[in-house]
């Protein structure tokens, strides 16, 4: 049947051929193409052009003539890029297919990863590195002048992802390889990733990212693997007939662990029409209709997360969650049926882990496959999906946390819809008893409490009547109508079973929409967790409010259906690769470069913190990565940036939450500060550079505000004489992957400000702590861990606690302890110190005034712990020594958030994967 694996790559999108749209337009669209019988057997191969045989040297010359087509003596660095790409992409086919057959043969159980996202970054670097070719390629490129470091920039971004979520699914792929971990990645190709942030007169501009333009050597196009996917329609005898249908092709993006044999895989589809071009439309004049389907389908992979504000934008967004989670589960249970009977036995070779609630409506189109493909009843389906599927929760956001309107599901997919609502009928009739004892003692409880209350009542009206009798008729008269009256107003007993119904709709995974009266809406994140074998959160805490805030009924009826994992990062990109200088220091004071692969082995890094002669090579180090960003400043944005000042570092999402908006806040005061000194006082003052990146979505009106905001500042203060290189604000446009492989090696001290109980981990806390930066934070995410590890002494915390937010969210109306340095920073926004004070009014008054906005992430009430651990911070940097000391300290201390270890955690925990390498 399929040959995907072992077929030979195919490289340009080809112009649509009689044969392939006749292939398209079948009904089984697991074609084997007629190609893959074509090709000659393994050995003699050389299809590609390059037999990998090849010597480094002569692969690249060999590429950069036949495929580049470029003379190597005048190879610029894209064209030079490119050819060393494709010479590592040979060496990665082999390594793949040979894994891929070998996992064939062996039939381990396969974790498979279903994520919307995979912020994959660059791949050169990475792969060259964890092929261990490192030397080669290096000594290969001395003939061209050139390294590898800026050879490897003339790649762009895989930028697959909006964040943390998909750049921990990439590293979560690079440490599954690196342990011999048979898994896959599953996501969607996007044509133009997310969008390409730029700043237009002080704002920021959203741009296409074409990031596919140059082509792209990291893939593996497989028109042999095509499925159908069909949306809209309706249910005829009960079976789905789609009104809509695209076909999902693959494409393999091949991961190579670090120094072992196993490379694993990313599969991201594609989505082409089934009927590219309506000929016979294109005759009759009309020509859009000729290419109607294609622009639909193109639609559907087109871009990440469209804007969900509209209607439309919703059908979109589902849309392209279900055609990818179709078109795995079609893939993974086809490669299963290719060499087992039945699917009885799936969840001993396939699990399926949910990244967030993106992909959930797996657990219903799993249930369909099953149901209506193979024929499973209903019950025997259940229980196959319920050990299949787990699900990982990454936000306590409510507007994350996904729900979408049945009207919309039932339109773009009737029988997922139908699905739901059984499985939705089963869990609340399975779950009736447990509701109804609760109910009932809740019940006793209260009505021990109203029996009381009655009894002495009862006695009181008593006791007046008597009185009033004594009185005469018309007293008694009187109080007998007081007493009735009271009487009929005494709290009837509850109804029990419209009790019972209340409880149960808390646990439904259908509810009404509680904005909107009579919209019913599906929670997916309900879904997951009825769905799933295992739940989990990506941080301590974060797993404990997940449990206490979010699911807590559904801890009720399966405790141990939640866990934690605690995020990690892969040390080969975020410190050994992006760090090279001081991964050497690293390397040479353990011995041993092992600590790559066992990051425990980092610990025997702490006594080097006592040595001043190590502290002084580890300042250096960070001098040079220091030097590198200022570098990059200039080129940007044209600021110049001395070295010699803290680098103090503030990047991610702009979020509210996240809160660069009180950072921006204390940077006025800073200023103010500043200018307020007299000149031997600022002698005395502290320099920083203080970078910012990050962007804000498109349509979240206060983000943008906010990185509109740290612009004007920047304006302001960097081009104020007076200031110098005492203060400079940057704001580094379009920060991603590389960026931040850039960044975080310079930062001396880093920014995980968020309100406590809102980041369910971060992960950019943990590279910034490995690349020995410190951490200033509130008790957060995985900012608590880290502290854990390194001691709490040696970080920066402050702010209000976890548990104390929800009361200080209801005083929020009464607050009046407004700090006077905050006060007075907001006062020079809106006096239009920074320019624009009508522009930023409403940024004003999310956080001062109650009618407007109500300061729901509390910058008032943390603001002056804040920036008392700012001021400690500038003190502890005037005693450089001791700096380094802690610095040092952090890199010893958090080997813990490697995600070798988080992965680790999970093929034991949940997925039950066994390590397979190959011998
Ligand atoms: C993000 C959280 C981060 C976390 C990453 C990875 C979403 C929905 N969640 O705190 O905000 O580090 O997931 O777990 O993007």
């Amino acid at each position: 049947m399929q040959q995907a694996l072992s077929a030979r790559a195919t490289y340009a999108r080809p112009t649509s051929s009689r044969t392939a749209r006749r292939q398209r337009a079948g009904r089984s669209l697991k074609v084997r193409s007629m190609l893959d019988i074509s090709f000659p057997p393994k050995e003699e191969d050389t299809s590609n052009g390059v037999a990998p045989k090849l010597g480094v040297e002569a692969s690249i010359e060999h590429e950069l003539k036949y495929r580049v087509s470029a003379n190597n003596t005048d190879a610029r660095p894209v064209k030079l890029y490119q050819s060393v790409a494709w010479s590592v992409h040979d060496r990665l086919v082999d390594a793949f297919d040979q894994t891929q057959a070998y996992w064939k043969e062996k039939d381990p159980k396969h974790i498979y990863y279903l994520s919307a996202e995979f912020l994959m970054g660059r791949t050169l670097t990475n792969a060259v590195n964890n092929l261990d070719l490192g030397g080669e390629y290096a000594e290969a490129l001395k003939k061209y002048g050139a390294d590898l470091e800026t050879v490897a920039t003339g790649e762009l971004d895989a930028a697959l992802g909006n964040g943390g979520l998909g750049r921990l699914a990439a590293c979560f792929l690079d440490s599954m390889a690196s342990l011999d971990l048979p898994g896959w990645g599953y996501g969607i190709r996007y044509r133009y990733g997310m969008f390409k942030q730029g700043v237009k007169d002080g704002l920021q501009v959203e741009l296409p990212d074409y990031w596919l333009d140059n082509g792209n050597p990291w893939e593996i196009r497989r028109p042999e693997t095509q499925f159908k996917v069909g949306f809209y329609g309706s249910l005829e005898d009960g079976k789905w007939v789609p009104g809509e249908e695209v076909i999902a092709e693959a494409y393999d993006v091949p991961i190579p662990g670090y120094k072992t044999k196993t490379c694993g895989n990313l599969r991201l589809w594609d989505a082409l029409a089934p009927e590219e071009f309506d000929l016979e439309a294109f005759n009759a004049g009309d020509y859009s209709k000729a290419v109607e389907q294609k622009r639909r389908a193109d639609g559907i992979t087109a871009v990440l997360y469209p804007n969900d504000a509209t209607e439309e934008g919703k059908e979109l967004r589902l849309k392209q969650q279900f055609f990818f989670v179709s078109a795995s589960l079609q893939d993974t249970i086809a490669r299963y049926l290719e060499q087992h009977k039945d699917l009885a036995g799936l969840p001993d070779k396939a699990c399926f882990q949910m990244n967030d609630t993106h992909p959930t409506i797996a657990v219903a189109e799993l249930m369909r496959l099953l149901i209506d493909e193979h024929g499973l009843s209903y019950d025997d389906a259940w229980a196959i999906t319920t050990k299949c599927v787990a699900y990982t929760n990454h936000t306590v956001m409510p507007e994350a946390l996904e729900k979408w309107p049945v009207r919309v599901l039932a339109k773009l997919l009737p029988r997922h819809m139908q699905l739901i609502e059984q499985i939705n009928s089963n869990w609340l009739d399975s779950i009736t008893g447990h509701v109804t004892a609760k109910v009932e003692a809740e019940l006793a409880a209260s009505d021990a409490e109203k029996q009381k209350k009655a009894a002495a009542a009862a006695e009181e009206r008593k006791a007046a009547l008597v009185a009033a009798e004594a009185k005469g008729e018309e007293a008694l008269a009187a109080a007998k109508k007081v007493v009735s009256e009271e009487e009929a107003a005494e709290e009837k007993p509850a109804d029990k079973a419209t009790l019972v119904e209340e409880k149960l709709k808390t646990y439904s995974i259908i509810q009404e929409n509680q904005w909107t009266k009579g919209e019913m809406l599906v929670n997916m994140a309900y879904l997951a967790v009825v769905g799933s074998f295992a739940v989990n959160g990506v941080a301590a805490i974060h797993s404990e409010i997940i449990k206490t805030d979010i699911f807590p009924h559904f801890v009720e009826i399966f405790p141990e259906r939640f866990q934690n994992k605690t995020n990690g990062v892969t040390l080969r990109r975020w410190l050994a690769y992006c760090n090279p200088e001081l991964s050497a220091l690293i390397t040479e004071a353990l011995g041993t470069d092992e600590w790559v692969r066992d990051a425990t082995l980092l610990a025997k890094l702490k006594p080097f913190a006592e040595d001043a002669a190590f502290r002084a090579r580890w300042r250096e180090v960070k001098q040079q990565k220091k030097k590198a960003l200022a570098e990059r400043i200039r080129e940007q944005t044209g600021y110049q940036v001395s070295t010699e000042p803290m680098y103090d570092i503030h990047v991610k999402r702009i979020h509210e939450y996240k809160r660069q908006y009180m950072n921006a806040i204390s940077l006025i005061h800073r200023y103010k500060v500043l200018k307020e000194m007299t000149p031997e006082q600022r002698a005395k003052a502290v320099p920083r550079v203080v970078v910012f990146g990050g962007k804000a979505a498109s349509a979240y009106y206060m983000a943008k505000k906010i990185v509109a905001l740290i612009l004007s500042i920047g304006e302001t203060v960097n081009n104020d004489p007076e200031i110098g290189d005492l203060l400079k604000v940057v704001f580094l446009p379009n920060y991603n992957v590389s960026e931040a492989e850039l960044i975080i090696p310079a930062a001396e001290i880093s920014q995980h400000i968020s309100t406590a109980g809102t980041e369910a981990s971060g992960t950019s806390n943990m590279k910034f702590a490995l690349n020995g930066a410190l951490i200033i934070g509130t008790l957060d995410g995985a900012n608590i861990e880290i502290g854990e590890n390194t001691g709490f002494e040696n970080l920066f915390i402050f702010g209000v606690k976890a548990d104390e937010i929800n009361k200080l969210r209801e005083d929020r109306k009464n607050f009046s302890d407004y700090d006077p340095r905050y006060t007075a920073a907001l006062q020079m926004v809106s006096s239009g110190v920074f320019g624009r004070p009508e522009y930023f009014e409403d940024l004003v008054a999310s956080i001062t005034d109650m009618n407007r906005g109500n300061d729901w992430f509390l910058l008032a009430n943390d603001f002056a712990s804040y920036m008392d651990a700012q001021d400690a911070i500038d003190e502890l940097y005037r005693d450089q020594e001791e700096w380094t000391r802690r610095s040092i300290i952090y890199t010893a201390s958090n080997g813990f958030f490697s995600s070798d270890r988080t992965i680790d955690q999970y093929a034991r925990e949940i997925w039950n994967v066994q390590p397979t390498p190959q011998p």
